[in-house]
């Protein structure tokens, strides 16, 4: 699939806001990709669908979720997390992509997994860094995934757990798990 018609599936699932933001993750991934040696048409198609379930009405994904054979831990947890591999499901259902490497780094851009491939690691921290963004602490994210993704998608985990934390929120373990391997293999 082209750009243009990813673009235009996507569009039709979100507000202007969330498509904006959209296009940040796009270019912003493209960068990434051409930094650390990725699959630049991959990187891309990934970024254009990683928030394409975001506005699906939760009975829906709890259904998807439960129908799917997905964690069912997942419904525990904040319903945040659920737009990411239900959007990985309605991507390939709706938009026809069978491309395993994209449908995981959309699966598990929000989350982050153990063992992430190059692909969901540029997926995830280009969600986190794009333009668009504003949270406290993403200048030195945008610094230092200039010459370390790792370094980079650590931080961005790190600042997610701590803001969840102070929120007295839970935090899926997944993250926990991501956040621990990547510390773990670059000590
Ligand atoms: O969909 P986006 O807003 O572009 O970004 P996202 O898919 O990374 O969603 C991030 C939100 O999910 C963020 O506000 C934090 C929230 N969230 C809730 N529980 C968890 C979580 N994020 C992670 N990584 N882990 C959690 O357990
Ligand atoms: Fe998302
Ligand atoms: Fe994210
Ligand atoms: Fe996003």
């Amino acid at each position: 699939m082209d750009r243009d018609e990813a673009l235009k599936l996507t569009k039709a699932q979100m507000t202007e806001h969330r498509y904006q933001h959209t296009l940040g993750v796009m270019e912003t991934a493209l960068s990434l990709a051409n930094r650390y040696g990725a699959d630049r048409a991959k990187a891309e198609l990934a970024a254009i669908f990683h928030d394409y379930a975001k506005f699906r009405p939760k009975d829906e994904m709890k259904e998807i979720i439960r129908t799917e054979g997905m964690s069912l831990d997942l419904l525990d947890h904040n319903p945040e997390l659920w737009h990411a591999p239900v959007g990985a499901f309605l991507v390939r259902t709706e938009a026809g992509i069978n491309d395993q490497e994209i449908l995981d780094a959309i699966a598990f851009h929000t989350s982050g997994r153990v063992d992430m491939p190059l692909l969901d690691k540029i997926v995830f921290l280009a969600d986190y860094i794009e333009p668009g963004r504003n949270f406290p602490g993403v200048a030195e994210v945008r610094e230092t995934a200039k010459n370390s993704l790792d370094g980079a998608v650590i931080m961005a985990l790190r600042n997610t757990i701590i803001f969840l934390m102070k929120k007295n929120q839970a935090v899926y373990p997944e993250t926990f798990y991501a956040y621990n391997d990547l510390i773990m293999k670059t000590k």
